[in-house]
């Protein structure tokens, strides 16, 4: 997998967004984020065929600004609009099921200990999100933050592996994540809650390493 897509890798869900989630992504998209993944769980989460739809046009913009289009947790939903891929926690389905489903598609994986990064590696995860770096709101169950310190022995222990980095990266703090070892940050709020997503997305893509 080419770890530039995860440069600038924006996650979002209906229920993250404090203006229209469609309008919201076109601006990311036209600033230039690098990959997506639809997030839609929650209270107030879309659900059935509202959610297939929304799924849909999302994946069409996403197509038309030639970005990944990635689906967080639903397998069946990826395999249906043969979305680019799939991110899973460790508390989804076993790797090793997903990977089987998900044949040529980028499979990416939550960890939060060194033994969770060998087991993904050895099943078959494209990349690895680490995190919460920071402490984040967007995620109710969120482990405690990790800090840049985990992420640098994980970069240590994993060596060229494609690593992405989450939770409360702003376009202040994204620089100490890649220079932490992240190829990219994975971003929801400071994207979605943005007065200027535009700007927002061009200031988290100039800090690139
Ligand atoms: N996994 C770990 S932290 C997080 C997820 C999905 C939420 C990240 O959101 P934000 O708003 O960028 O902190
Ligand atoms: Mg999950």
């Amino acid at each position: 997998m080419d770890c530039n897509i995860l440069s600038v890798y924006f996650i979002m869900g209906t229920m993250n967004c404090t203006k229209d989630p469609l309008k919201t992504l076109e601006e990311a998209l036209e600033a230039g984020i690098t990959c997506f993944q639809l997030r839609e769980k929650g209270e107030g989460a879309l659900t059935g065929i509202v959610y297939e739809e929304f799924a849909r046009t999302c994946q069409k913009m996403c197509q038309a600004y030639q970005v990944p289009f990635i689906v967080n947790d639903d397998v069946e939903l990826a395999l249906k609009l043969d979305a680019d891929g799939i991110h899973i926690g460790q508390e989804d389905l076993a790797l090793a099921t997903f990977r089987k489903k998900a044949k040529g598609k980028i499979v990416g994986v939550s960890v939060h200990s060194s033994k969770e990064m060998e087991h993904a590696l050895l099943n078959g995860a494209d990349y690895i999100g680490i995190g919460p770096i920071y402490k984040t709101q967007s995620k109710k169950d969120a482990k405690p933050p990790a800090g840049l310190h985990f992420l640098k022995a994980m970069r240590k222990q994993i060596g060229n592996f494609p690593i992405v980095g989450i939770g409360g990266i702003t376009e202040e703090n994204a620089n100490d994540v890649r220079f932490s070892g992240a190829d990219g940050v994975a971003v929801i709020s400071d994207i979605c809650h943005s007065k200027d997503i535009g700007q927002t997305v061009k200031n988290l893509l100039l800090t690139k390493k």
